[in-house]
């Protein structure tokens, strides 16, 4: 074995663990997919706009809703009971937040009752205008 032969090998040696070490840590491997995504212990509507955003917001039972009124100028909270009937109005000053924790498994419509209509004294889906929906799963 010449020189030259003794170097090449040398050199090819050298090289064979940055190969295998190249393949083998190419960074770190995340999924590509994740499953369904979970529903939030916690969402936040924002009123702005005089509107609530989002409008309907989905949770587990015993998580919360909070309610962030941005507006600069005065809102409320007015759900219903989930069986048609009100149940109390959350006056909301120009920002202010009000927090709603949910126990149970329940649908709630709630409206403005400053910017809300046709809710014909009930607290129900039947109001128009600055309205939303809260979904306890
Ligand atoms: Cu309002």
């Amino acid at each position: 074995m010449n020189r030259l032969q003794i170097l090449a090998i040398c050199f090819l040696a050298t090289l064979s663990p940055l190969f295998f070490t190249g393949c083998a840590f190419d960074g770190p491997q995340y999924p590509t997919t994740y499953g369904p995504t979970p529903t939030p212990v916690t969402s936040v509507v924002t009123i702005s706009g005089s509107t609530y955003i989002p409008g309907s917001v989905t949770i587990v039972h015993g998580g919360s809703v909070i309610w962030n009124n941005t507006d600069p100028y005065n809102h409320s909270v007015f759900p219903d009971n989930g069986a048609g009937s009100c149940a109390t109005d959350i006056p909301l000053g120009a920002g202010l937040s009000t927090t709603v924790t949910y126990p149970s498994p329940i649908t709630i419509h709630y409206h403005c009752s400053i910017h809300a209509s046709a809710c014909n004294a009930t607290c129900a889906a039947s109001c128009t205008g600055m309205v939303g929906v809260v979904v306890v799963q």
